[in-house]
């Protein structure tokens, strides 16, 4: 620890602190808008700057994000003069966004660089809505490069790239080289939009098409939440991080006018019983292609199709827990209330931007009919709450619908890096061996580090497991598979710093808020009555009712899906 003051009063700090970590331990709060605890701080936006005293009568301005600690450090957070640089710092921020407009209109700016020739094609609007994932409206960019610090160093992507020494200059941080994000590499992860403070980047905004439909009445209105969703929506109403909130999350759904609420989870268990069955199928066949990928997470899925297009035939075929949910309500359900599938409209509440994408892939429609219509991320979900008053603290909880509402604690686990592994590994070694699978937690799969292995036995042989997550880490793990330099049977890959609970649509933080919901999602399903995918009884009846068994043909055509390059 080092002995610091700020604004005249002594402290006891860790001395590996920055400044602006330092005071938010001792509650003084500093404005940043390019400062993030997860990114190296880049001290582009100037709003954090601060007053240190060096020596009587001497004294220094120097941003707080970029400056660590020191024994004895005297900082001023508040004298007049911080102040006045702090507001000069903003407005030269608004005169860059304000600036950036005017000369585009006035068509001044340099034709020939790539953001000139972007802005060529989207002067009139300044928004880039091509990719259906993320919006981009560069009238609000201040250049602060946090999304292409995201982009480049832990998504390993660099679609939005910047050379550092240009910060600053206009036309250089958000670069996609002229180009539409739908025409560049983008896995539409999101992780730009979590991370930009202005909303120049956010999430394609679909609040607009879901309130069409809750006000026109027309169809029947069918709503499920992601497993993550539940550990994240707190957040947004200033709850503590980590309070989960199921059943608050199901009572908002119904206020504003779903008429079923179920739950993505329950379909998490599905995908366990197909992939599952799977994985034993690959297992058992000496021509089948090992190793295999999980196929849930659909900026994963991008990045094969886009990047390692020879890994295609590796990807689990079964589709993610979003699309399983819309195939069985615009079916089986569909059946039950004697409702044509054309007639409902299907909406989720994910955590992430790409689900938005993958529900328009065209593998996606089944008896004419697209499986999910709508996804929403938690940020608008949160506005959609807001917009009708929802007050978060004395809604009543309420429960799922039946038959699509019951999840097993497996299902829950979905919700963070390592989940889709643990839960699998629990049934696909019951199912393969028939015996009960004692060892319930793998410890060694658990928690936020990016890339994770494990040995598992598995009945005759051990099966070799890897779990990764972000995007940069699944690069390096691709690159040393390509290599031969690494060997496994089954690998979990989530595009996400975190898994889902770190999703491009989850809230934004200025915290790194990871640890609390990855913690909540443990002891969420440590609560849980029955651990096991293949223990849900609600799933036993959907195969007795209606699927017969996973994989059967009626499985395949609804709930299994390909991939092209
Ligand atoms: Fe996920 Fe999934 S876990 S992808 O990580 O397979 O988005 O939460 O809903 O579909 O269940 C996300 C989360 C989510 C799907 C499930
Ligand atoms: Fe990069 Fe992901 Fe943003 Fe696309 S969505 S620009 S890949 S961070």
């Amino acid at each position: 620890n080092v002995t610091i003051w700020v604004n005249g009063k002594q402290y006891s700090v860790p001395s590996n602190l920055n400044i602006v970590e330092a005071c938010r331990v001792i509650g003084v709060e500093i404005y940043s808008l390019c400062y993030h605890p997860r990114l190296h701080p880049l001290s582009t936006c100037k709003c954090c700057v601060v007053e240190i005293e060096s020596s009587l009568n001497n004294s220094r301005k120097a941003c707080a994000c970029a400056t660590q600690v020191r024994e004895g450090m005297k900082i001023f957070t508040n004298t007049v003069s911080v102040k006045d640089q702090q507001r000069q710092a903003i407005l030269e921020l608004r005169m860059k966004q304000r600036s950036r407009v005017l000369r585009a209109k006035e068509e001044k700016f340099d034709h020939s660089t790539e953001f000139g020739k972007l802005l060529d094609r989207i002067v009139d609007t300044f928004i880039d809505n091509s990719n259906y994932a993320i919006s981009v409206d560069l009238s609000k960019c201040i250049d602060c490069a946090r999304c292409a610090q995201v982009c480049d160093r832990i998504q390993g992507m660099s679609v939005i790239s910047f050379p550092a020494r240009s910060i600053g200059a206009i036309e250089t941080v958000f670069r996609t080289r002229g180009k539409f994000l739908s025409e560049t590499q983008c896995i539409a992860c999101g992780q730009c939009s979590v991370f930009c403070p202005t909303g120049a980047i956010s999430a394609y905004d679909n609040t607009g098409d879901v309130l069409t439909q809750l006000k026109a009445k027309k169809k029947k209105l069918v709503v499920g939440i992601a497993p993550s969703v539940r550990v994240t929506i707190s957040e947004e109403f200033d709850r503590e991080p980590g309070t989960i909130s199921a059943g608050k999350f199901v009572a908002a759904l119904r206020l504003l006018g779903f008429e079923y609420v179920f739950d993505v989870q329950f379909f998490a268990d599905l995908t366990i019983m197909e992939e599952g069955t799977e994985l034993l199928q690959r297992l058992s066949d000496p021509n089948a292609v090992l190793p295999m990928f999980t196929s849930c997470c659909p900026a994963w899925i991008n990045m094969v199709e886009k990047l390692y297009p020879e890994l295609i035939p590796h990807i689990s075929s079964a589709k993610s827990p979003q699309q399983m949910f819309g195939a069985i309500v615009k079916s089986f359900f569909a059946q039950k209330i004697e409702t044509e599938p054309k007639d409902i409209y299907c909406v989720t509440i994910m955590p992430c931007t790409g689900k938005k994408q993958e529900l328009r892939r065209e593998q996606m429609i089944v008896n004419g009919v697209w499986d999910v219509d709508v996804s929403l991320t938690v940020r608008e979900i949160a506005r959609m709450f807001r917009d009708i008053n929802i007050d978060w603290d004395s809604l009543e909880e309420s429960d799922f619908d039946d038959p699509l509402g019951k999840s097993s604690g497996s299902g829950s686990l979905f919700a963070a890096t390592g989940g889709v592994m643990e839960a699998a590994l629990r049934t696909a070694y019951e199912l393969q061996t028939g015996k009960v699978f004692q060892r319930l937690v793998f410890q060694d799969l658990r928690g936020l580090e990016n890339t994770k292995k494990a040995d598992v036995d598995f009945g005759e042989r051990k099966l070799r497991v890897v779990v990764v997550n972000s995007g940069a880490a699944i690069h390096k793990l691709i690159h040393q598979f390509k290599k031969g330099e690494i060997s496994f049977d089954f690998c979990e890959m989530m595009a996400c710093p975190g898994g889902c609970i770190g999703g491009g649509g989850q809230p934004r933080s200025n915290i790194n808020i990871l640890p609390k919901r990855i913690q909540a999602v443990y002891n969420n399903e440590f609560a849980l009555p029955f651990r096991k995918s293949h223990n849900n009884e609600k799933i036993n009846e959907l195969y007795e009712e209606f699927l017969q068994k996973p994989k059967s043909p009626l499985s395949e055509k609804l709930l299994h899906t390909h991939y092209t390059a």
